[in-house]
């Protein structure tokens, strides 16, 4: 049996986070699909993933990512340098609260229920998240060009959270528009999607 059993839906974004530290932690990991609200979820809130690793059934990908790294990777992504560590933090904080949610109600969901499920696409809803979408692109952009940004200490936290936030964004057409109108995104994109971690846990519905 995998060291790791993920339970989640297999194109998400947190399932595909928690796969990822068990990559860099070089643990292996089963996905068990398993849908946010249905009956054998065992997240109190209906969110996915849940994880078992070591005897523990854990939630909450911070929480997960972090005791994967802690327990079997030295805490390597985590970074010992205290203002590294906080500027790391801070953006797995910014992809959580605000990216996330921003891109996940207003871009991934509206395609995802059109392409996958057969919905009519809620363009009104898409129009409508635009603006802000834009906006925040700007400002990771704008982030990322000055020294500081999380990509000045390497391979960390804030990259495990934000590619697959910025991932799923970028396969739909309005978010792939909008990343490579963003240089510096688009280049640590291209350089996160060489890492081995990131390649062994591609989405199938990626190109
Ligand atoms: N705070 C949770 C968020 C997990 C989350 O939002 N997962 C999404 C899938 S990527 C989900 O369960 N969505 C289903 C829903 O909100 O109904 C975590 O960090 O694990």
């Amino acid at each position: 049996m995998a060291q790791v059993r993920i339970f989640g839906t297999v194109i998400s974004t947190y399932t595909r986070i928690v796969q990822i530290a068990c990559e860099e932690s070089g643990l292996s990991h089963e996905t068990i699909a398993t849908a946010a609200r249905s009956p054998q979820n065992r997240h109190p809130f209906s969110k996915v993933p849940v994880v078992e690793v070591d005897g523990l059934e854990l939630i909450e990908s911070v929480a997960i990512a972090n005791y994967i790294d802690n327990a079997h990777n030295g805490g390597a992504l985590q970074l010992s340098d205290p203002a590294a560590r906080a500027v790391s933090e801070k953006w797995v904080a910014i992809a959580n609260n605000y990216l996330f949610p921003l891109f996940e109600n207003g871009l991934v969901m509206p395609w995802i229920m059109h392409t996958v499920a057969g919905f009519p696409l809620e363009r009104e809803k898409i129009e409508a998240a635009l603006p802000n979408i834009s906006r925040a692109l700007g400002f990771v952009e704008a982030e990322m060009s000055v020294d500081g940004a999380w990509t000045a200490n390497g391979f960390s936290m804030a990259d495990v959270f934000l590619y697959p936030v910025l991932r799923g964004l970028q396969l739909t057409p309005q978010g792939r528009m909008g990343i490579a109108q963003c240089d510096h995104i688009s280049q640590w994109m291209t350089a996160c999607g060489k890492r081995p971690s990131i390649q062994a846990t591609r989405w199938e519905s990626e190109p």
